[in-house]
């Protein structure tokens, strides 16, 4: 069984939680809880830049969480098929993985660990920067969903694993507003997806960390 050293609250453990869940894939869930540092130091000793999820799988130990949903589908197997076997279809869900990577995640953890810096070490112009993203982000997703289910299209993908923490911990940071109701709509469907509800439901004890105050909801 392989081990995902991880954090129920983290974005990116989340993604790789959620693909875990749509392949109905077992796994030891090894937490890296803040303060432990016997975890810390395993963890820095099979990835030495420190960013989570890790998964290990026998001897290979797998980093960058679209590589190790790439990895579930090739290896380990299941019967989800996060990315298309056609190849062109497959660069469609890869971009839009990146996309929700780049310009929706990056944006919500700089905006995120500014919150947790002291008030000398902020950056008011990095995190209107960030929030200009967020809206042009928003506004293209809005006229890419609209029609669409998922990502790209029928089938839920690798790009809907990246999406729904993305989506989720968006709204919390810089809502997405009325003006977007296909981005909206969206964010609802990949809330109501099993697999993500369950990565959701897991991390609802440590809504207190959102250092911007977690909403009463979701
Ligand atoms: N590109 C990485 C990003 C992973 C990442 O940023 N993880 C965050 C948690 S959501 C992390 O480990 N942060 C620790 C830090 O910034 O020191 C991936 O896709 O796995």
């Amino acid at each position: 069984m392989p081990t995902l050293h991880a954090h129920p609250f983290s974005s990116y453990c989340q993604k790789v939680i959620t693909a875990l869940h749509e392949h109905g894939l077992d796994f030891t869930f090894r937490e890296l809880a803040i303060g432990d540092e016997e975890a810390d130091a395993e963890f820095g000793r099979l990835w030495p830049l420190k960013r989570m999820p890790v998964l290990v799988d026998g001897d290979r130990t797998v980093a960058e969480s679209s590589i190790i949903i790439e990895y579930l589908g090739v290896v380990l197997g299941g019967p989800a098929p996060l990315i298309p076997s056609d190849p062109v279809a497959a660069l469609d869900v890869r971009f839009m993985d990146r996309v929700f990577d780049n310009y929706v995640m990056a944006p919500v953890q700089m905006i995120v660990f500014d919150a947790m810096r002291s008030d000398e070490a902020r950056d008011p112009q990095g995190v209107d920067r960030s929030r200009a993203l967020l809206d042009q982000a928003y506004a293209w997703l809005d006229d890419r969903m609209a029609g669409r289910t998922w990502a790209c299209g029928d089938a839920f993908s690798l790009a809907d694993c990246a999406a729904a923490p993305s989506l989720f911990y968006a709204d919390w940071t810089h809502e997405i507003g009325d003006r977007f109701p296909a981005v909206r709509a969206y964010r609802s469907r990949l809330l109501a997806r099993p697999s993500f509800a369950r990565a959701v439901d897991a991390a609802r004890p440590y809504r207190s960390f959102f250092p911007l105050g977690a909403p009463d909801r979701d």
